[in-house]
């Protein structure tokens, strides 16, 4: 890379940061858990999505903002399970930025538990652009392979929890869990793993647990 187009992502990455710290204080203040789902395209992002809409509520209040490249398709899924949802249209960006979603913010109602973000189906580019999220959250499908973590490291360095996705079909194509889980942790240890399926709801119910452990947490530090 030439060395003024070095200088021109530092700045890009410079000024996303800000937004996304701003975005970030705000959620935080209102106590709003905001989420980062990150995968490769197809991994179950908005099955995830789906399924938790249907466990989370009517006892925790979510909403959930929708990057893809170009359709309304999953924002017009998760409004079908009675879930608001803004879809964000990044017209050929291979991610979502913090200025995206910045632009939705003002529609976030303030009374909000959980607030998810689903990036733009990509396991590298989403990485670097932090979204004032508080946790961020990568999928790896069974149908992909366990070989991916030290691939595409980033994702999995940046993230706060791993979600082996699809487990439904580990009897149907190899994928050796143990591995998948292993080369994450050693691409980072503090990555807290979970193995769930959105169709047989393996896994869900732990990864709940772990949602509401964090929403509590958020909420006894801005008390
Ligand atoms: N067998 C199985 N299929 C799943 C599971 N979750 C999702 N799928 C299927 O995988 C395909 C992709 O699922 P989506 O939820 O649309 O994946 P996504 O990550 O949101 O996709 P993009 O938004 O396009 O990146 C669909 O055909 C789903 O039915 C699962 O747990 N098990
Ligand atoms: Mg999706």
């Amino acid at each position: 890379m030439k060395k003024k187009e070095v200088m021109v992502l530092e700045d890009l990455l410079g000024s996303n940061k800000k937004i996304a710290g701003d975005i970030r204080k705000k959620l935080s203040e209102k106590g709003i858990l905001a989420i980062n789902l990150l995968s490769s395209p197809g991994a179950g992002k908005t099955s995830l999505l789906e399924k938790l809409s249907e466990v989370l509520t009517p006892g925790y209040k979510m909403a959930v903002i929708e990057g893809d490249i170009e359709t309304e398709r999953d924002a017009e899924r998760i409004r079908a399970k009675g879930i608001q949802a803004w879809q964000i249209s990044t017209g050929g960006a291979c991610h979502l930025d913090a200025k995206m979603v910045g632009k939705v913010f003002s529609e976030i109602p303030t009374d909000l538990d959980f607030l998810f973000i689903e990036n733009v189906g990509n396991l590298v580019c989403p990485a670097s652009f932090d979204l004032g999220e508080s946790l961020r959250c990568v999928l790896l499908s069974i149908p992909e392979g366990d070989d991916k973590p030290k691939k595409y490291p980033k994702a999995f360095f940046t993230s706060d929890a791993l979600i082996i996705s699809k487990t439904d079909l580990l009897d149907k194509m190899p994928f050796n869990v143990n591995r998948a889980v292993q080369e994450s942790l050693d691409v980072n240890p503090k990555l807290k793993a979970f193995k769930i399926s959105s169709v047989d709801g393996t896994g869900i119910k732990e990864f709940v647990d772990y949602l509401v452990k964090n929403l509590n947490k958020l909420r006894r530090a801005n008390a």
